[in-house]
């Protein structure tokens, strides 16, 4: 191989960053264009934000080489373009843990670096955008969207987005065609939905970008179980954000990006000819405030 075409190459961190920080970008441009700076609310956090770092170099006696090095690496961050990977690993649950406590349904999880929005529509019972020698464990994962109270929700979708068998996603890992092991179910007129898709890989965050090194300089590991991604809506409700997880996973009580709960917890079942899996798994909303 060239020197040229070593270059071609980019390090895979850097790909899927810098595609993860190019989306969220164009999403943030879409949607909040009017809103406002609320001055106090960014001197309380920045401030404290500020003074919890200054309070740990005070305590813990921070020297010029490990400020220097913090430097280095803050930078290198954003040329890997993994701030949204950094941010939604180490911050997101807390986030999405204040903004779903009120719930009486499903609670959710985070949403992660890796959605895209306005996946194909499929049928209630449809397949998922695959290729022709898709490999994995087939999956067949069926339930209903209800109210709180208990009322189907027959207008509801159901978004799914997962990594394929080798831990990768699709628009933001090289060599994976568009839409793959993406797409937005319409459920039945009884709020119902069967999707079908492959068992997803457990995923490794890259250990060539940023989020890597600091993984590796501090003796973690790079795991986050295997898991499926979801959103749930329907109209006069509030969006579900989820993940559910498959059992017996060895990262399921370690979990990277700390986004494990016991509720989102699957139970598959092996299919009668043995090649598959049959989950089942409901969806329950909270009416909007
Ligand atoms: C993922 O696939 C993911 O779901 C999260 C939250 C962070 C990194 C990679
Ligand atoms: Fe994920």
């Amino acid at each position: 191989m060239s020197k040229d075409q070593y270059l071609d190459e980019a390090p895979a961190a850097a790909t899927s960053g810098n595609l993860a920080s190019q989306r969220f970008a164009e999403r943030v441009a879409s949607s909040q264009g009017d809103k406002v700076v609320d001055t106090e609310r960014v001197d309380l956090l920045a401030g404290r934000a500020i003074k919890a770092l200054n309070d740990i170099i005070i305590e813990e006696r921070v020297s010029y080489d490990e400020y220097n090095a913090l430097k280095a690496w803050l930078i290198k961050v954003g040329q890997d373009g993994e701030w949204p990977l950094f941010l939604d690993v180490w911050l997101e649950h807390s986030v999405e843990e204040v903004a779903t406590s009120h719930r009486e349904g499903n609670k959710g999880s985070i949403e992660g670096p890796y959605y895209v929005e306005n996946a194909p529509e499929l049928p209630w019972n449809g397949t998922i955008p695959m290729r022709e020698d898709e490999p994995g464990t087939p999956m067949k994962f069926f339930g209903q969207v209800r109210s709180t109270d208990g009322t189907p929700l027959k207008d509801a979708t159901v978004e799914l987005w997962h990594a394929d068998s080798d831990g990768f996603y699709s628009q933001f890992a090289p060599g994976i065609p568009e839409w793959n092991l993406r797409g937005t179910w319409v459920v039945n007129d009884e709020a119902r939905f069967e999707m079908h898709s492959i068992q997803p890989a457990p995923y490794q965050i890259p250990t060539d970008g940023a989020c890597g090194q600091l993984i590796a300089a501090a003796g973690w590991h790079a795991w986050r179980p295997a898991h499926l991604h979801l959103k749930v809506k329907a109209p006069g409700h509030e969006l579900l954000t989820a993940q559910l997880y498959f059992p017996g996973d060895p990262h399921n009580d370690d979990d990277i990006a700390s986004a494990v709960k016991p509720e989102l917890m699957l139970d598959p079942k092996p299919t009668e000819d043995g090649k598959g899996v049959t989950v089942e798994y409901d969806f329950v909303l909270d009416p909007e405030a």
